[in-house]
C-alpha cells in the first residue's frame, strides 16, 4: 500500500502530467500551420493515378490524395503559363492581374498582395524556388529579396540545374532540376524548424514543360507501357469544335509533336516528367515526417494549365478546352477531420482560388476584392460549391483563338468574336456531366435553349467585369470583341486600331 506522501506525489504528478498534456495541445493548436505550395507546368490530369489512369505510376501523389482531398472540378482561369501564375499568386483573373507574355508585367502594388508577400508580412518564413514565371514591372532582377530562401530562376528555366545560378549548390548530386527542387525544400524545412518559426514554400517544377528532357535515371519507368489514347483523342473528335479553335499553333501541334503518329513514345517520355515530381514529392514528405512536422503542414499541389496531349487533334495548351483549362489539384490539410477519408471535391474551383485558400488555412486575412474564394469550406462540405461560375479567357496568340467564357458545376459556355477569314462567330457549349469529353457542342441543340440562354446571361455578366476592373487599356477592347451584340464591322474597327501581338 503507498503512503499518503507517495499518493500525493503520484496526483501531483498525475496533474502537472494533465497540465503538460493539455498545454502541447493547446501549443499545438495555436501553432501557425506551414504551407508547401508545389506547382508543376503543363501537366494534364491523365498523368495521374488518382486522376483515374491505371497506366501511370504516381504513388507518392496518389497517396497525398488518399490523405487530403482530390478537386475534379479545378480549372485555370487563362491557360498559359505567365497569365496563369500571376492568377495563382494574386487571386485575380488576367484582367485584373494585367499580366501575360505580350501585355504586361505585374506592378509591384499587385505583388505586394500575391499570397507569399502576405504570408512573409504575417511572420513567416518564404522561400521559392523553380520556374518564377512572371516579371514585376520596371524591376531588372526576379524578386529573390522578397524570400527568405530563393532558387527561383528567369524565363523557362532549363532542366539542367547547373543553369539557374541560385540552385547551382544542388547541380552535382542532382543534375536534373526536378530532384533539386527536393533537395532545396529540405533544406529550406530543416531551416525553419531549427528557427521554430512557421514556413511558405513553394516549389514551381518545370516539368512536365518542353523541350521534353526526363531525368534519365528514370528511363526504364515506361519502357514497356502501352498508353492508351483517350476517348476524344485524334482530328475525328475534333470536327465539331470552333474553326477559330484550330487557327492557333495547338492545331499543327497535334503532329509537330508526334501525338498523331507517336502517342505511345510520347506520352512515355511526358509522365516519366511526373514521375520525377512524384518522386520529389515523396522525398518532401518523408523530411517533413523526420522533422516531425508533417501533422502541421498543408500541402497543395496543382499545375499551371493542362496539356492536350492529342485531344481533339490539338497539342500544347492555351484554348479553353478541358484537357488544357482543367488541372489536377490536391489538398492535404493533416489538421482536418475529413483528412485521410478518401474524399473527392466534385465542385467548381479556380486557380484564382488558392491564395486566398492558402491564407485563410493559415488564419491570415486575403486581400480585399479579390476574384478569388476561399476554398476551405469545401474541406468540410466538398458537395456544398463556394462558387457559381468561372470566367475562362484566352487573350494570348492570333487573335483568331481569342477566346471568353464562363464553366459552371454543368456546363461550360465559350465564345470566339472572331470572323476573319470567312469564320462565323461561334458558341460552344458543352454539357460537362454527360460529356466530360466534349465530344457535343450543345449550343445548336433546342432541347438547351434554356440552358443556352442562361449560359449567355452568365457570360455577359462575366464579360462586364472586364469594362469594370481592367487594369490596362489593352484589357478594356475585349469587352467590346467579346460583346455578343456587336457587330463585326465594329470590331474590325476595333482591331485596326489595336496593334497585333
Ligand atoms: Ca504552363
Amino acid at each position: 500500500m503507498l503512503k499518503p506522501s507517495a499518493v500525493l506525489i503520484v496526483l501531483l504528478s498525475l496533474q502537472l502530467n494533465f497540465i503538460g498534456s493539455s498545454l502541447s495541445q493547446e501549443t499545438k493548436m495555436n501553432k501557425k500551420p506551414n504551407i508547401i505550395f508545389l506547382l508543376t507546368d503543363d501537366q494534364s490530369t491523365i498523368t495521374m493515378g488518382c486522376y483515374g489512369n491505371d497506366e501511370v505510376k504516381t504513388p507518392n501523389l496518389d497517396q497525398l490524395a488518399t490523405d487530403g482531398m482530390i478537386f475534379d472540378r479545378h480549372y485555370v482561369t487563362t491557360a498559359i503559363c505567365m497569365a496563369s501564375r500571376a492568377n495563382i499568386f494574386t487571386g485575380l483573373y488576367e484582367f485584373r492581374t494585367g499580366c501575360n507574355f505580350t501585355t504586361g508585367n505585374l506592378t509591384r502594388k499587385i505583388w505586394e498582395t500575391s499570397y507569399p508577400m502576405r504570408f512573409r508580412e504575417a511572420g513567416y518564413r518564404t522561400a521559392f524556388a523553380g520556374k518564377f514565371g512572371i516579371v514585376i514591372e520596371n524591376e531588372k532582377q526576379l524578386p529573390s529579396q522578397d524570400f527568405d530562401l530563393w532558387g527561383g530562376g528567369p524565363g523557362q528555366t532549363n532542366y539542367m540545374t547547373s543553369r539557374n545560378p541560385a540552385m547551382k549548390k544542388y547541380a552535382e548530386s542532382f543534375p536534373h532540376s526536378t530532384l533539386s527542387y527536393a533537395a532545396f525544400s529540405k533544406d529550406f524545412i530543416n531551416q525553419s524548424v531549427n528557427e521554430n518559426v512557421p514556413f511558405c514554400l513553394s516549389i514551381s517544377f518545370k516539368a512536365s514543360h518542353r523541350p521534353v528532357q526526363p531525368d534519365p535515371q528514370f528511363d526504364t519507368i515506361y519502357e514497356n507501357t502501352v498508353f492508351t489514347k483517350p476517348k476524344n483523342y485524334g482530328r475525328e473528335n475534333g470536327l465539331h469544335l470552333a474553326e477559330q479553335s484550330k487557327t492557333g499553333r495547338q492545331y499543327p501541334r497535334f503532329e509537330e509533336w508526334g501525338y498523331s503518329d507517336d502517342y505511345v513514345n510520347v506520352m512515355r517520355k511526358y509522365n516519366q516528367q511526373i514521375y520525377g515530381v512524384d518522386v520529389a514529392v515523396g522525398a518532401i514528405r518523408r523530411e517533413l515526417e523526420r522533422q516531425g512536422i508533417e501533422d502541421n503542414t498543408i500541402i497543395i499541389f496543382t499545375s499551371d494549365n493542362g496539356f492536350l496531349c492529342g485531344a481533339h487533334g490539338y497539342g500544347s495548351k492555351v484554348i479553353p478546352y478541358e484537357e488544357s483549362t482543367r488541372v489536377p489539384l490536391i489538398i492535404f490539410d493533416p489538421r482536418h477531420s475529413t483528412s485521410g477519408k478518401r474524399l473527392r471535391c466534385n465542385s467548381l474551383t479556380g486557380s484564382i482560388d488558392l491564395a486566398p485558400t492558402m491564407l485563410e488555412l493559415a488564419g491570415l486575412t486575403a486581400p480585399k476584392n479579390i476574384d478569388g474564394i476561399s476554398l476551405v469550406p469545401l474541406l468540410q462540405t466538398p458537395s456544398k460549391p463556394v462558387r457559381k461560375s468561372l470566367s475562362i479567357m484566352n487573350f494570348w496568340g492570333p487573335a483568331t483563338t481569342h477566346s471568353f467564357g464562363v464553366v459552371t458545376n454543368s456546363w461550360k459556355y465559350l465564345y470566339w468574336y472572331s470572323q476573319e477569314k470567312d469564320m462565323l462567330a461561334t458558341e460552344e457549349l458543352f454539357d460537362l456531366n454527360q460529356d466530360p469529353g466534349e465530344l457535343k457542342n450543345a449550343a445548336y441543340d433546342d432541347s438547351n435553349l434554356e440552358t443556352l440562354n442562361n449560359m449567355r446571361k452568365l457570360y455577359d455578366k462575366h464579360l462586364y467585369e472586364i469594362n469594370e476592373k481592367a487594369v490596362r487599356p489593352v484589357y478594356r477592347q475585349y469587352k467590346d470583341l467579346f460583346d455578343r451584340k456587336q457587330t463585326w464591322t465594329n470590331k474590325q474597327e476595333i482591331l485596326r486600331k489595336t496593334p497585333r501581338q
